[in-house]
């Protein structure tokens, strides 16, 4: 398949302002008619993309035409500048197994349009810079389908003969048929409504199966926190009279941003203590608040093409990142972001398949829903929102929707009126759009102790990635303070130091004492810190830096040190962690959920990504060598800490959450340590859990031991949740995760289970998703993980391309581990890639993976 050029970007040649859709909806047999009034807008044959469809009848102008098709494309020759072209198809939404365009979940039926999947519906010019009006009528059998969901306002319903019904629905906002949606089935709603700022009233349904309908609360709570914020932090007010969120259990990621009516997996959707963690919670307010920020940064302003993705999407996450920080804790949710930026983006950014947040091509769009997008999209609008400072930010925010409200733009379109609102020269920023790859920062200090200054130098090197072998330094905000190592305090105001060159010295004049350098504090830049300082300097940071996160931060890199040097040399002293993690646990100033954060070891994938070559099993050695040590060293702190923490009980308020989040920590460091009663301890804690938090990281806690206790709660757990998916997607998970050599031989059986269900994304991603995150497991020397893996990725593959083709990621790392893993890597790439049939979005992976 040929990739599609950023570079050959052309206005569309025909305009589409709008469209009346019908629907005569059956999940064996749905017809669709189409009628869209064409507006000449450039020379050349009306061409609609068409995905899997063949016209039934086409007319113009009420009378039948002569059209062709060119691949998937259907062409009609047109005289005039205007004509009302009638198109009716035939699709069948329970075949649809790739989930794309109208499919069939659960009973419902459903759809899923973005990037692609309206021409899997009707033919039309499938790209975002058409913006048409929809007009839609949905027909079904009533008793199976007695709610018809479509975008807009609902106008009209009424009853046909033979048991059917008909509902009408408007959209008055033009929007790109990415946006379309509709939803049809027997569906229970929690409605509430929402005053807005200027006094509309806007009526909400969150809609799911009846036995549902008590997990709605939250979500709910969300809308309304989220589009309160939206107003007064952004000045974005709600445009439609109704705003309706549908609950689909199977959905090919976490949610789409249809105008006005949103539809969701339903995991960001339900939650309940029973059901949910504290973790689910969070996650359902971020999705829930995200997907209704898209209503303007998205929907009001759209993308011109498929390059622009980072506009709606970075920008959409850094806002939905500011409003969970405005919820809770702001700098525990900085750590978590940042957590996922390292483990999803870095890797991917320093592998086979980095690109730029604005990337060049593509051969599968679906494929560039990434980490990069979306997570380094929202650090690159974070970095403006430092450089311009809140106010100017706002300013340009308001200039980029004012200007581009209702069309579809660029990211330069958001960095001009940045530049414009501000006055700030973006010129040489606008790097951070072409280029990939994680910069590296060396930072060195040094003192003069007699002049009392100090001097910081600074390089910054951008590594080479496919297709970009040279770059150019980029500019970046670094948030700067130096500490006085003897009175332990800022020795001056915190700078924010612009690095806009390969290297820079910076002079601190009036300094008394050897400074402690803090440097990307609150991660103000989207790099890698690499410093001289020592195990005794970090140390120290760890217990005295007054940014949260800079503080957390320290408290990483010695552990980060410390176990790379014992992968090294098998005798790193651990002493200086122990220390730390001692006085961390017993700072009284700290809140609960900052400690959890703080203590925690980075990730045995993490290491592997400090190392030349990955050596996983040196890593599982010294990760479990400073876990166990700073499990049995602390055994009496972390007791404290557990009985200390078990005060947060069941509430479901902020400072409950942290306590039960370090609670959590600290059980899995007594289970760590080896005492003897960790299991049981594990098991009493998963009998009395009154919250699904508590139950899980029980669970979690077991699953790192080989014992009685173990195999019973995991019985004791699918028992009580056979019924429920979602919560057995967590069974599934945490067996997947479990840091145990054996973990491949569970996952292979698991495979097995007839609860593993193929078509279902969420059950795809919690056993085979997480069992190739987890390094241990994943790279058992055997390759028998690779092969589980390969075999996965072609059989998903012929049911759905699209969740297939994000697990190939984890074998496309194969450069990073030794020549034996290496090789076994690369040879299940080829493998998947000889197979017949492939999608193009295996294929576009894959290829690229073996470079
Ligand atoms: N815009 C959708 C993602 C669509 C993914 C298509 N493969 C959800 C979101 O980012 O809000
Ligand atoms: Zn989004």
């Amino acid at each position: 398949p040929a990739p599609v050029l950023r570079a050959d970007y052309a206005p569309p040649v025909w305009q589409v302002p709008e469209i009346a859709l019908e629907f005569d909806l059956d999940p064996a047999r749905t017809q669709v008619t189409g009628r869209l009034s064409v507006v000449r807008a450039g020379t050349g044959p009306l061409r609609l993309d068409g995905d899997g469809l063949t016209a039934d009848a086409v007319s113009v102008d009420g009378v039948p035409a002569d059209w062709t098709m060119d691949g998937d494309q259907l062409v009609i020759d047109l005289a005039g500048d205007a004509h009302l072209v009638e198109i009716r198809v035939t699709i069948a939404p329970e075949a649809n197994t790739q989930l794309m365009g109208l499919y069939a979940s659960d009973g419902l039926l459903c759809t899923q349009c973005e990037a692609e999947g309206f021409r899997r519906i009707m033919f039309f010019p499938d790209r975002p810079d058409v913006l048409a009006r929809y007009a839609v009528r949905l027909v079904a059998d009533r008793a199976r389908y007695p709610v018809l969901l479509s975008n807009g306002d609902h106008v009209d319903s009424g009853t046909l003969p033979d048991g059917r019904h008909y509902a009408d629905w408007r959209d008055p906002f033009p929007k790109p048929s990415y946006l379309f949606a509709l939803v049809a089935g027997d569906l229970a709603v929690n409605r509430d409504s929402f005053v807005t700022g200027s006094g509309k009233v806007v009526e909400l349904g969150i809609w799911v199966r009846e036995h549902d309908l008590g997990r709605t609360g939250h979500a709910m709570h969300a809308l309304k926190t989220a589009m309160a914020w939206d107003e007064r932090v952004y000045g974005r007010e709600y445009d439609l009279g109704v705003f309706n969120i549908v609950a689909v259990s199977d959905f090919n990621f976490g949610a789409m941003e249809n105008k006005g009516l949103n539809i969701f997996n339903s995991r960001y959707v339900l939650a309940d203590p029973d059901t949910a963690t504290d973790q689910d919670y969070d996650a359902v307010a971020t999705v829930v608040a995200h997907e209704y920020f898209h209503n303007w940064s998205g929907n009001r302003v759209t993308c011109r093409d498929w390059f622009q993705l980072s506009l709606k999407e970075g920008f959409t996450v850094f806002r939905d990142q500011q409003y969970s920080a405005d919820q809770g804790s702001a700098a525990v949710k900085r750590i978590e972001d940042v957590r996922v930026l390292r483990a999803a983006q870095f890797p991917e950014d320093g592998g086979p398949l980095a690109h730029p947040i604005r990337p060049d091509s593509y051969i599968e769009i679906s494929n560039f829903y990434t980490a990069t997008i979306y997570n380094k999209g929202a650090e690159v609008i974070r970095m403006m929102h430092t450089m311009l400072g809140e106010a100017a930010f706002r300013a340009g925010s308001d200039l980029y929707f004012d200007r581009h409200d209702g069309t579809a733009a660029t990211c330069e379109d958001f960095v001009a009126a940045m530049e414009d609102a501000s006055g700030h020269d973006l010129g040489m920023f606008r790097l951070w759009y072409r280029q990939a790859g994680t910069p590296r920062v060396h930072a060195a200090l040094d003192f003069d102790a007699p002049g009392g200054r100090a001097r910081l130098r600074l390089q910054q090197v951008v590594p080479a990635t496919p297709g970009q072998p040279d770059k150019q330094a980029m500019p970046m905000p670094l948030r700067i303070a130096l500490f006085g190592e003897v009175s332990g305090t800022k020795l001056l105001p915190e700078q924010t130091v612009m690095l806009d060159g390969a290297h820079q010295e910076i002079l601190f004049e009036g300094i008394g004492e050897r400074p402690v350098l803090s440097i990307n504090r609150g991660f103000s830049a989207p790099v890698t810190i690499e410093s001289d300082r020592s195990a005794a300097d970090l140390a120290f940071l760890s217990a005295h830096d007054d940014d949260p996160f800079a503080r957390y931060e320290a408290m990483q890199q010695l552990m980060v040190d410390t176990l790379v040097d014992d992968v090294a040399t098998g005798n790193a002293d651990l002493t200086p962690v122990i220390a730390a993690v001692k006085a961390t646990l017993a700072d009284p100033a700290l809140e609960p959920a900052f400690v959890a954060e703080a203590v925690l070891l980075p990730s045995e994938a993490y290491l592997g990504d400090q190392m030349p070559v990955v050596d996983p099993q040196a890593v599982t050695r010294a990760w479990d060598r400073l876990r166990g040590a700073l499990g049995a060293e602390l055994i009496a702190d972390w007791r404290g800490v557990y009985a200390g923490m078990a005060a947060g009980g069941d509430s479901l308020e902020a400072a409950g959450k942290g306590m039960r989040r370090l609670r959590g920590v600290a059980l899995g460091y007594i289970v760590a340590s080896g005492a003897a009663d960790g299991p049981a301890l594990a098991a009493a804690q998963y009998e009395a859990a009154g919250t699904m938090t508590d139950r899980q990281t029980a669970l979690s806690a077991l699953a790192m031991t080989a014992s009685a206790e173990r195999d019973a709660a995991f019985a004791a757990f699918h028992a009580r949740y056979a019924d429920n998916g979602l919560v057995l997607d967590k069974w599934f998970q945490t067996q997947a995760l479990a840091p145990r050599s054996d973990t491949i031989d569970v996952v292979e059986r698991l495979a097995r289970h007839p609860d593993f269900v193929m078509t279902n994304p969420n059950r795809l991603r919690s056993l085979v998703g997480a069992f190739a995150v987890n390094q241990r497991a994943f790279h058992d020397p055997s390759g028998r993980g690779y092969r589980f893996l390969g075999e996965m990725v072609v059989a998903i593959d012929r049911i759905n391309p699209q969740t297939a083709a994000k697990l190939v990621p984890p074998l496309g790392r194969w450069s990073r581990f030794d020549a034996a893993r290496g090789a076994m890597m690369r040879a299940e790439l080829e493998r998947v890639l000889g197979t017949e049939g492939l999608s193009k979005d295996v294929f576009e992976q894959v290829s690229k993976s073996l470079g």
